[in-house]
């Protein structure tokens, strides 16, 4: 049994920090980071059962074209998504009551509609970024036994190529789910490796008043190669997402609208045309 300081209900029998009861979530959820985008989803479905908000967690449950979606904000960074997913989990594959984890096991599948910045010149703002793979720099996952799950081969060679601290942990990278890639695909989409910071700042290279420690990182991200792959873009939650949902048996794909171009300098003039047309492009593929 899972004790009640490990697994934490509110009275109401909801999880601590999402709010949520088993019922009032669907199969497929679409995670955003700004809680203002979940209803930018849900104004096009035709009805919303269910909405509710704690801290930056707001979740919205409804149908969009006869499919049973649900839309919830993470806010910002790998912390957060360590909450999200496992209270998530927790909903579909652990008993609440027993409080003992399920025998039949089931499968969420999970879309991240967010925003990001692009690492390379010839990706440019207001483009579409699918993640194959996240690249993790924030640390997070290793908390967990992730060894059958993680790509070492590729974390080695990242290790190497950009001579990486290893007192800052070791970045870990996981794939997305090639069913849901399949599904959302199309030419519209860059595709490559997304390098997941756990800050906005420092962490990404952002120099204010601080020295960082290492001022070269992102170029060599820029040029690091690992077969046809490379790195797209930077953003806060895409590793850690694809992390928890290899090791908890759930799909995870992850859609970024590129508005900030790093190695140029440039920002959107629109960024908000630039998610909306991402949401409407998800959409219509998830009603496919
Ligand atoms: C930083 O401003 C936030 O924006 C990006 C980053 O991943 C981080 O969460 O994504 P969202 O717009 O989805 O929040």
């Amino acid at each position: 049994m899972i004790q009640s300081s490990e697994l934490i209900l509110n009275p109401d029998g909801s999880v601590y920090h999402l709010n949520l009861k088993p019922e009032h979530i669907a199969q497929d959820i679409i995670f955003v980071g700004d809680q203002n985008r979940v209803e930018k989803i849900t104004q096009f479905f035709d009805s919303i059962e269910f909405s509710t908000q704690k801290r930056e967690f707001k979740t919205q449950t409804g149908i969009f074209k006869g499919k049973r979606i649900t839309v919830m904000s993470t806010g910002i960074g790998p912390d957060n998504i360590d909450i999200v997913m496992n209270e998530l989990d927790a909903l579909v594959n652990i008993d609440l009551k027993t409080r003992q984890p399920k025998e039949k096991l089931t499968s969420l599948n999970i879309i991240r509609i967010g925003t990001s910045g692009s690492l390379q010149a010839d990706i440019p703002v207001d483009s579409f970024v699918l993640s194959k793979f996240g690249l993790g720099l924030d640390n997070m996952l290793r908390s967990y036994l992730i060894d059958e799950v993680s790509n070492i081969e590729m974390e080695d060679a990242f290790v190497k190529h950009t001579n990486w601290d290893l007192r800052k942990g070791k970045p870990y990278v996981i794939s997305c789910s090639s069913t849901l890639e399949k599904m959302i695909e199309s030419e519209k989409m860059h595709k490559g490796i997304t390098a997941t910071a756990g800050g906005f700042y420092g962490p990404q290279g952002r120099v204010l008043r601080l020295n960082i420690q290492d001022e070269t990182l992102n170029s060599k991200m820029d040029n690091f190669k690992f077969g046809d792959n490379q790195i797209t873009n930077l953003e806060m939650e895409t590793a850690a997402i694809y992390g928890l949902s290899a090791l908890l048996g759930h799909n995870a794909l992850s859609l970024n609208a590129i508005i900030a171009n790093r190695a140029s300098g440039t920002f959107s003039e629109d960024p908000y045309k630039a998610v909306d047309e991402l949401i409407s492009y998800t959409l219509d593929k998830l009603s496919k």
